[in-house]
């Protein structure tokens, strides 16, 4: 299956959410969609969407957060499982996209690929109980509502296959996707 697949399959299901991304292939793919005012692309910063999102879990009980994250990402800041098992946010879902691969930056082999390191069986000994892998389109959907309709952290590993985008560039550059995703934010905590 591809990312894109499953990010196309979750888009109509993102706007009364939270979105943060990692950089990249993953973000470009969800842009590309068409950007919406609830999504924030964190450029740069490898390995820390999980951290925001998880901070921005524990601080708006109100709203659901959602990490679109990739295994290279995660492995850069395991830590983040073990954080996240800790203080389990209810309304925090963790996505990781699991190609084996850093592919934004030219498709180098990951520690996933091949099976070697076992990103679920990872978040699972980090105590984070509610973790699925899925490797269709179909698994992925259902795991994705599972986690929407219930009320635990939930971690989704999906392996995808190390495809992306054919062309890299967005309108909306880094610091002015920060202070609208905040503005938006701040607007909503009003509601
Ligand atoms: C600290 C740091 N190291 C390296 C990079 C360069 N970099 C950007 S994206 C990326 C690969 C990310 O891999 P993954 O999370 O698996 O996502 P994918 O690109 O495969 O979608 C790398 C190495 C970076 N942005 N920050």
């Amino acid at each position: 299956m591809k990312r894109a697949e499953c990010i196309g399959m979750l888009y109509p299901e993102l706007d009364d959410k939270l979105v943060v991304t990692i950089m990249g292939a993953c973000a470009q793919e969800l842009y590309d969609l068409g950007h919406k005012e609830n999504f924030f692309y964190l450029q740069h910063a490898m390995g820390l969407a999980s951290s925001i999102g998880l901070g921005l879990a524990m601080h708006l009980p109100k709203e659901r957060i959602v990490v679109l994250d990739g295994d290279g990402s995660v492995l850069m800041n395991l830590g983040t499982l073990a954080t996240m098992a800790r203080y389990r946010p209810g309304n925090l879902v963790h996505i990781i996209f699991d190609n084996g691969s850093l592919l934004s930056t030219g498709g180098f082999d990951s520690h996933t690929t091949s099976g070697i390191t076992d990103l679920a069986a990872i978040a699972k000994g980090a105590g984070l109980e509610r973790v699925r892998s899925v490797d269709s389109v179909m698994d992925f959907g259902e795991a994705v509502i599972e986690a929407f309709n219930g009320d635990d952290l939930s971690v989704i590993v999906a392996k995808v296959a190390a495809v992306g985008p054919n062309h890299y560039g967005m309108e909306l550059h880094l610091p002015e996707n920060a202070f609208r995703f905040k503005r938006l934010i701040s607007e909503r905590k009003k509601r």
